[in-house]
């Protein structure tokens, strides 16, 4: 199942929510500052032990004081415009859809929930369409790849009310 909802991704109870990390893995302002708030310190001192990585790359951590079984860090690119921009943000959601598909084999799950707010389009500046269009793009294109990660469900969620317009009307279209 392929879903969107308005809301804030910290307030729902999700097996895995991705946040849209710096490459630093530091708190930082928008999802990324709920996300950490919400977790905890710990969640501070685990990011501080991770290797800094580049746009694309995703890390995973305990949720600590989330519901949730873990978070996945995904680095958005920071939008020039660009080949690689692109390339990067797809990279995000396809990464991220592999490491939950290993980490519920690994734990043994029938499924499991990953929620993904619209990375790169706050702070990071992507436009929101654009970025709609890469996220559900690259969800049906690793589907199709490897049909066993239909066994993940996968929710955007969305904060404001122009991604949800956007994702609603994407995820219509499929
Ligand atoms: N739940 C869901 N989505 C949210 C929430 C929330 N609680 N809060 C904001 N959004 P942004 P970026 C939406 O700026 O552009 C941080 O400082 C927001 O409306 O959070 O990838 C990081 O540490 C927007 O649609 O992330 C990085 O330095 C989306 O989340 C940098 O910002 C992403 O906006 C990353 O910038």
């Amino acid at each position: 199942m392929i879903s969107t909802i308005k809301g804030d991704i910290t307030g729902l109870d999700f097996d895995m929510i991705v946040n849209a990390a710096n490459a630093h893995f530091a708190r930082g302002g928008g999802v990324c500052g709920a996300i950490f708030a919400k977790a905890g310190p710990e969640l501070d001192a685990f990011c501080a032990k991770l290797p800094k990585g580049k746009a694309g790359d995703v890390r995973i951590s305990p949720a600590f004081g989330l519901p949730s079984k873990a978070i996945l860090h995904a680095v958005g690119p920071i939008y020039e415009g660009t080949k690689e921009n692109a390339q990067a943000l797809a990279g995000c959601y396809w990464n991220c859809v592999a490491m939950a598909y290993q980490y519920k084999r690994e734990h043994d799950l029938e499924r499991l929930s990953l929620a993904f707010p619209c990375i790169s389009t706050g702070i990071y500046g992507y436009p929101h369409e654009a970025a709609c269009d890469i996220a559900v793009r690259t969800i049906r294109k690793i589907r199709s790849a490897f049909p066993d990660t239909k066994s993940i469900d996968i929710i955007f969620v969305c904060y404001e009310q122009i991604d949800y317009e956007l994702y609603k009307k994407a995820l219509k279209e499929l």
